[in-house]
């Protein structure tokens, strides 16, 4: 059996436990799917839980470091019936803050993306911090001598650095922690239903981190030798949990998902992604 790792990476509520949740309900009642449960090998209640909740439209709790998953393993199967044992994460944001402030990971972590073969970043529309012009910044703020400046806070990395520059550092990070070996990257932009019709339509995963997080879309093109990679949109969640009455109007929890690849094709194959790693690591051997 040959096992396999998926690293989900992150900032805080960037849709990556969401996502799980959905993964498993799906596994486990939908049918088609690129990838199928093939045994149940371990106790897999973390993941029980929390797509209980999903299917019921109810928010999973933000994953608190001392709770985070440093390593879930399902023993799945594909179309070619192939044995896939994948083993994936579901760390918390602020382990990724920390990591991005404190220039420092856990041996483990180090450890399980050094064997990874494909990462899934996920960013959530709404949480994304935009940089902003130093003319932007007030001149009392900016200038130290002049008449009413003022005393400006220590900067705060964590809540005041854009999202893309956060971001590009923890691949930066990757990328030392691998020695520049390249590996599949999948960028998961999550809550694709809260951006409008025509941006999801005429715009597509890539052109969206293009045109809002330049600074990461040129860092990714320019490292293409080391970042093998695949743009997505995703909504694992269908919908805000705030309609709740309309996500439950909808038969089959299943149903509510919408994955949409770089093409603009509509998917509704939750499993996609974590099948094109695999897939695509398959091809280079
Ligand atoms: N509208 C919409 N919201 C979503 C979707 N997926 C996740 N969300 C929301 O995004 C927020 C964060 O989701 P989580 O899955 O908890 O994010 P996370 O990355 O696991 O966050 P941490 O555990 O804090 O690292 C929650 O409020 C979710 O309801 C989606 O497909 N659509
Ligand atoms: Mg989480």
């Amino acid at each position: 059996m040959d096992g396999k790792k998926c690293f989900i990476m992150g900032l805080p509520e960037a849709g990556k436990t969401t996502y799980l949740a959905a993964l498993w309900h799906c596994l486990n009642n939908k049918e088609n799917l690129s990838l199928r449960i093939k045994t149940y090998t371990e106790d897999h209640s973390y993941l029980s839980g929390i797509s209980a909740k999903w299917a019921d439209a109810e928010e999973v709790s933000r994953t608190k470091p001392e709770f985070e998953k440093k390593a879930i393993t399902l023993s799945l199967e594909n179309n070619k019936e192939d044995e896939i044992t994948l083993a994936f994460t579901d760390l918390s944001g602020e382990s990724f803050q920390h990591q991005y402030e404190n220039r420092e990971a856990k041996k483990e972590h180090v450890e399980f993306v050094q064997d990874c073969l494909g990462i899934c970043l996920f960013v959530h529309p709404e949480k994304i911090k935009e940089p902003y012009f130093i003319s932007e910044v007030p001149a009392s703020v900016r200038e130290e001598n002049i008449e009413g400046a003022i005393e400006h806070e220590p900067r705060n990395p964590r809540e005041n650095d854009p999202t893309q520059v956060q971001l590009v550092d923890l691949l930066q990070f990757i990328t030392h922690m691998r020695g520049n070996k390249s590996v599949n990257l999948c960028i998961m932009i999550s809550a694709w239903d809260l951006l409008k019709e025509t941006c999801q339509k005429e715009m597509g995963p890539e052109n969206y981190i293009k045109t809002r997080m330049p600074l990461l879309w040129q860092y990714l093109k320019s490292n293409s030798n080391v970042f093998l990679l695949e743009y997505y949109g995703v909504s694992a969640q269908g919908g805000q949990l705030e309609d709740q009455e309309k996500l439950l109007e909808i038969n089959d929890p299943c149903d509510r998902i919408m994955v949409v690849d770089n093409d603009g094709n509509l998917l509704n194959d939750i499993t996609l992604p974590l099948n094109r790693i695999v897939s695509k690591s398959n091809e280079k051997k």
